[in-house]
């Protein structure tokens, strides 16, 4: 395997050692895209993302979907079609572990692909929101799509719907939000950030204030990111091999 082994240990111990001390650890997950990559669907960024062939500004802002809305529906109907055929892997289930252990408090995941929620995952703030999921700008209706969109839906009241994720520009749903400030801040001893390039803002901060009130910052990913300067350990690989292999040392530890 190729991880630093060394640092996957050592975070382990330091964990292990906190539960010791204090009765309950409560840890929170960030997930990014790099979660899912090991399910087959690509990341945004890097070598092989979504944005080395699409352009950002053309598909995910609301100036794009107002441009040129059938170009819009055609990307998010190709990536529904890719998502839908693929499967939580074992990063998304050892998340659901820890849940069941009562050791993992909530997700917040900026991924739209709805696998921790597939996985059975519990507690789950999907901050951009989700691609299976439709908003009406008009009448503000929300609806789930049952298949792929062939042409972009219509809404009952005879508007063009758009996929109810966030584009760049936008701001996020303000009670979700306002519930992952408050998790980050004040229900989070560790925070697992794993699988996202932390350059997308707000959530690029959220390692950044739960490490300002305290929290452990363990990191999960196949390099460096701006989030490893503060992370209090950087385990380097991918996190479908990594993180079951934490969770389950950290569960072990709780039937000790
Ligand atoms: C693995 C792995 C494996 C791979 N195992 N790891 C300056 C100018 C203009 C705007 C801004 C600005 N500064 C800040 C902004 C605001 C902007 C922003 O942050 N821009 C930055 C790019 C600079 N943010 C916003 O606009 C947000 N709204 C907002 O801030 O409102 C207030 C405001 C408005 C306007 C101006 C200023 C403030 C909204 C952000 C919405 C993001 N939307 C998207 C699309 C969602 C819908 C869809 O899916 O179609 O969300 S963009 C895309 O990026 C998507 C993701 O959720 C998000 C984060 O990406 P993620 O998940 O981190 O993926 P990658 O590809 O970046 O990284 C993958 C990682 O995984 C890598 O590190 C790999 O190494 C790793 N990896 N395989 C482990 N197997
Ligand atoms: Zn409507």
């Amino acid at each position: 395997m190729t991880f630093e082994k060394s640092n996957l240990d050592n975070s382990i111990k330091i964990i292990q050692n906190l539960m010791r001390k204090k009765k309950a650890v409560k840890f929170v997950a960030i997930t990014g895209s790099g979660i899912s990559k090991g399910s087959g669907i690509p990341t945004f960024r890097g070598k092989d993302g979504l944005w080395k062939n699409y352009n950002a500004m053309d598909l995910a802002t609301p100036q794009a979907f107002k441009r040129n809305p059938q170009l819009v529906w055609e990307w998010y109907a190709w990536r529904i079609d890719i998502i839908s055929s693929k499967k939580p892997n074992s990063a998304h289930y050892a998340l659901v572990d820890l849940q069941k252990k009562n050791l993992l408090n909530y997700i917040i995941t900026q991924n739209v692909d709805s696998l921790h929620f597939r996985s059975g995952s519990k507690n789950l703030l999907e901050v951009h929101g989700n691609i299976f999921r439709t908003r009406c700008e008009n009448c503000g209706k929300l609806s789930l799509l049952t298949e792929t969109p062939k042409e972009p839906p219509i809404c009952d009241c005879g508007t063009m719907v758009r996929p109810d994720v966030v584009w760049f520009g936008e701001t996020l749903d303000q009670k979700i939000i306002t519930k992952a400030y408050e998790i980050i801040s004040s229900e989070c001893d560790v925070l697992l950030v794993i699988g996202t390039s932390g350059i997308v803002y707000p959530i690029a901060e959220f390692p950044f204030i739960a490490k300002s009130h305290g929290a452990l910052i363990l990191e999960f990913n196949l390099e460096k990111t701006p989030i490893s300067r503060i992370a209090d350990f950087t385990i380097i690989g991918k996190s479908e091999e990594m993180v079951p292999i934490f969770v389950e040392k950290i569960i072990n530890e709780k039937a000790y």
